[in-house]
This record gives structure tokens, C-alpha cells and sequence, in this order.
């Protein structure tokens, strides 16, 4: 395994070579978190009370925008830019690109969601090869702004949380190169641990995270808050464990970014 990166988010901001990452590790300082919640809903009231109630603990909101029945963009997308102004987040568009170049540029800039006008962050497979890559940069490029506020980042996927899931062994290792050659644009990785040589500062954020339980019967399997930041992930990805039915999301918020931001201290100390 390759070993974790034991710097501190200000050191890390200082030498980063992509904006998104020096933003997102600034917010990350400025609100003492690396949380991200998944907001796997369907239904938009709910989603953007969950952001407007959540918003102070998180650095980053997850969204799958395709699962909203009730979506427009004005009454979706609007508010949701509005609420990550107000509590300082970024959003991460959970789309998982897997086509050409050509069809992913179009899917990303365009239809319905037109996701490159908003999402700060988005990912995608490796899969088809680096021409996945050129197209979201460019669809970037063409949709959104070009201050450092507005700067785009895509995270390629190593590794999944799933059991029995094909991204492993040489898939993740050629997944790293593929990052390696593309690292204004792509920042970091969907994987469970650190990956990339020690001086390689790609941030990992890690789904499949939940303190209470360790599959949910669909094949999602849960590793701790602990096991994950300890190994070297940056950032928790937490859905239900915090926004499942019957939970209190403020207090399962606050539990999560508590135990986050403790395991980076520990690793930071190490
Ligand atoms: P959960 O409720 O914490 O299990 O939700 C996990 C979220 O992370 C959900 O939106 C998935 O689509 C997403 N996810 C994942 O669980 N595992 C992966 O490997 C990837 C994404 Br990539």
C-alpha cells in the first residue's frame, strides 16, 4: 500500500497545483471538516432542507441529481448554488462518466442537468481510456467561469466500495497513471485508501462509510470513519449512516465530521 500523507490541509494548500483542491482544502480549514454526505434522495424539498440543515458541518455535499423526480434546474439547481455560497461547501456531482470523449463532453455541458454549469466536482470511470478525460476537461473549460472560484475538478475512479467490484490490481494502478497525466484537471480519486507515490498529492475520498453497520444487503460494504482516514483517505463520504430514515441527521452530522476530523488529527500527529 502507499503510504499515507501525515502533512497538514495547510501544508497540502500551500503546493497544490489544482484550484479545486486549494478550495476545497481551504474550506476544509475553515470549517474544521472532511465530511461529505451523500444525498441520495428523491424528492427536492427534502434535499435541500438536508443542505441547509447540514451545510455548517460539511465541506462537501454529493449529489445524484438524476434521482430527483421532482427536478427543474430552477428550483434544484438555483437554491442548491445558493446554499453552497452561504455555508461555504462545494458540490459534488456523483455522475460517473464512462463513454467517449465526445459523448461525456455533451452529457457533462448539456441535457437537462447540465452539470458542468454547477458541480465543482464530478467523476468518472477509466475505462474508456484517456479521451474520457480530454472531453470532461474541455466541456469544463467551454461551461464554467474561469476564476478560482469557479474551478472544475474531476476525480477518476480507482476503487469502489462495493463488494466484489472489477476496479482493483492493475485497473487501479493504470486509473493512477491515467490521473498522473492529467493532474490540473484531475485532483484525486473515488478509492478506499491512499494511492500514488508519497509526493503525489491526489485527495482520496472514500465512500461506503458507516459507523453502525457493515453491509446494507445490496452489496455495499461499510468500513469505519477510522480504518479509512487511517489509511489515507482525505474525505468521508457518509449517506445513510447520516441521512437514513429514522436518524437525527443534525447529530449523525456531528458525529461523523467529530470522527473524521479527529482521525486526521491522529494521522497528521503520526
Ligand atoms: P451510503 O448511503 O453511505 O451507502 O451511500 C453511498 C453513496 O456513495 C451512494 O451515493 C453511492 O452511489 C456512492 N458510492 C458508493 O457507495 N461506492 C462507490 O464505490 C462509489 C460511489 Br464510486
Amino acid at each position: 500500500m502507499a503510504s499515507v500523507i501525515t502533512s497538514s490541509y495547510e501544508k497540502r494548500l500551500e503546493n497544490h497545483k489544482s484550484a479545486l483542491a486549494r478550495r476545497l482544502f481551504s474550506i476544509m480549514i475553515e470549517k474544521q471538516t472532511n465530511l461529505c454526505v451523500s444525498l441520495d434522495v428523491s424528492s427536492k424539498e427534502e434535499l435541500l432542507g438536508l443542505v441547509d440543515s447540514l451545510g455548517p458541518y460539511v465541506c462537501v455535499f454529493k449529489t445524484h441529481i438524476d434521482i430527483v423526480d421532482d427536478f427543474s434546474y430552477e428550483s434544484v439547481v438555483d437554491p442548491l448554488v445558493a446554499l453552497s455560497k452561504k455555508h461555504n461547501f462545494l458540490i459534488f456531482e456523483d455522475r460517473k462518466f464512462a463513454d467517449i470523449g465526445s459523448t461525456v463532453k455533451s452529457q457533462y455541458t448539456s441535457g437537462t442537468f447540465h452539470i458542468a454549469r454547477w458541480a465543482h466536482i464530478t467523476n468518472a470511470h477509466a475505462l474508456p481510456g484517456p479521451g474520457i478525460v480530454d472531453g470532461l476537461k474541455a466541456g469544463a473549460k467551454e461551461a464554467a467561469p474561469t476564476g478560482e472560484d469557479d474551478a472544475r475538478g474531476l476525480l477518476l475512479l480507482a476503487e469502489m466500495s462495493s463488494s466484489g467490484n472489477l476496479a482493483t490490481g492493475a485497473y487501479t494502478e493504470a486509473t493512477v497513471d491515467l490521473a498522473r497525466a492529467n493532474s490540473d484537471f484531475v485532483f484525486g480519486f473515488i478509492a478506499m485508501k491512499k494511492l500514488g507515490k508519497p509526493d503525489e498529492d491526489f485527495i482520496i475520498m472514500t465512500p461506503g462509510v458507516g459507523l453502525d453497520v457493515k453491509s446494507d444487503g445490496l452489496g455495499q460494504k461499510y468500513s469505519t470513519v477510522d480504518e479509512v482516514v487511517s489509511g489515507g483517505s482525505d474525505i468521508v463520504i457518509v449517506g445513510r449512516g447520516i441521512i437514513g430514515k429514522g436518524r437525527d441527521h443534525v447529530a449523525e452530522a456531528i458525529r461523523y465530521r467529530s470522527a473524521g476530523w479527529s482521525a486526521y488529527l491522529a494521522r497528521i500527529s503520526n
